[in-house]
């Protein structure tokens, strides 16, 4: 046991107890909602990086945060692990997600940083043991290191795109060695600064070989998870290539990888897009796509990547509802890709910021859950396109020509006459509900 969360005990559901304590008030893992345990459709997960290696710097300033484990030794590799586990003890939550950069020291050659990365993971495959804790996804950190600078599979330098290669093969073999239920790969520098420099056709079929070759590892050594694309449309690139779930739609289509391939969906990815979280979900799984997400907020006034955690329940409502209309969660889970503000220094800041993050995720979901079952929104979508179920309206989808349809209109049987939308009034319902 390290002394880092000394004070603080074990986060359980007390929704009557006092306003100082710790507590959760909304997250109730056994409740069932919706046919299931609240715990079984959240399936929520913590990220190693913001937790445990982020530093607290920003643009104008460093390090904020004075953390026992932070430094370049295995040992303390393994104090950060033993903190991360001692973290998700009091927390309580099923999963946990990490990059290769976060949980190993870096060395001087890739053969010292794969040696250093398999020590630790089968140190951390002891600890998900004995604790029960799993991995939700895996991925490679193939964006901080300078020689990721110019992109990872999308380099103009042939020996990075092997060096990316060989490193999201051991971190596959790491995440299927944790039984990991995915594997996610997100293109931090799969993009470009300026095309006057850059030849995007060539990038983005450097990307797709990656793809390519991802998948087929997968299938060679019998991982049978999700793989997992999270798109974002900018930062740290000025442009990337998977900008937004339909154009990773796009993508894999051209690659012929839409049946193997899904996506990770960031809330504040889908903000940077121009695009509403629920938007994205809603696209996913119209596409056959949806995977898992990223819960966590951007501020609305900055436009950057804030990775905040969760507070606005009727926003994670909205999102959760799109969730069970595609049925929930399979392999993917609801991971907080969030930090903490850089002045919240203290142990419980963590704490609290999870629970938080928790509480409105699962008051959100309630919500959605009850909205769902009451079938309101899904009864006046139905009404709205009811005119589609006549017998002629399904030829004009089928067989029709323009000619024959407009035969029709031309002999005056057709006369359409505009009708509300009600958004008012379905706001008003939504409203009841969150
Ligand atoms: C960056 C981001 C990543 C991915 C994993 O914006 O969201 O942390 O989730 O690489
Ligand atoms: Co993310």
């Amino acid at each position: 046991m390290t002394d880092f969360f000394a004070d603080i005990s074990p986060v359980k559901y007390a929704p009557d107890a006092p306003a100082d304590t710790l507590a959760y008030r909304h997250y109730n893992p056994d409740e069932i909602v919706a046919g299931k345990r609240m715990e079984d459709h959240l399936r929520f997960a913590v990220a190693w990086w913001h937790s445990f290696a982020w530093p607290g710097g920003d643009p104008f300033g460093g390090q904020t945060f004075d953390r026992p484990w932070f430094g370049n030794t295995m040992d303390l590799a393994r104090l950060k692990a033993d903190v991360a586990f001692e973290m998700f003890a009091l927390l309580g939550q099923p999963y946990y997600c990490w990059h290769d950069a976060d949980i190993r020291p870096e060395g001087d050659s890739f053969a010292q940083s794969k040696r250093n990365f398999e020590e630790i993971i089968d140190y951390l495959g002891t600890k998900m043991e004995t604790q029960g804790t799993k991995l939700l996804w895996g991925t490679a950190n193939l964006f901080s290191h300078r020689r990721f600078m110019s992109g990872a599979a999308t380099n103009p330098d042939p020996e990075v795109f092997a060096w990316s290669a060989a490193t999201v093969k051991n971190c596959l073999d790491a995440t299927h060695k944790l039984k990991g239920e995915n594997y996610v790969l997100w293109g931090g520098r799969e993009g470009y600064e300026t095309l006057l420099n850059t030849d995007l056709k060539r990038e983005r079929a450097q990307a797709g070989r990656m793809l390519q070759m991802v998948v087929d590892y997968k299938h060679k050594i019998g991982f049978k998870g999700g793989i997992l694309i999270e798109p974002k449309p900018q930062e740290p690139t000025k442009h990337q290539y998977d900008y937004d779930v339909a154009t990773v739609y796009g993508f894999l289509k051209e690659f012929g990888l839409e049946g193997e391939v899904q996506v990770n969906i960031e809330q504040g990815h889908a903000i940077l897009a121009g695009h509403s979280f629920e938007h994205e979900l809603a696209t996913a799984s119209a596409l056959g796509i949806f995977g898992s997400i990223d819960m966590n907020r951007n501020d609305y006034q900055s436009g950057w990547d804030t990775d905040q955690f969760p507070n606005t329940v009727p926003e994670v409502a909205l999102a959760y509802y799109e969730v069970l209309k595609a049925g929930g969660f399979t392999t993917g889970g609801t991971n907080f890709d969030a930090k903490l503000r850089r002045q919240s220094l203290d142990p419980v800041d963590l704490i609290a910021a999870h629970v938080g993050g928790m509480d409105v995720c699962a008051r959100g979901f309630k919500a959605a859950a009850a909205m769902l079952a009451d079938g309101g929104l899904e009864e006046a979508r139905a009404a709205r396109y009811a005119g589609w179920d006549a017998p002629q309206a399904q030829t004009w989808l089928q067989d029709a020509t323009l000619d024959q349809i407009e035969t029709t209109v031309a002999g005056g049987a057709i006369d359409p006459q505009p009708r509300s939308g009600r958004q008012e009034i379905l706001e008003n319902y939504v409203n009841r509900f969150v």
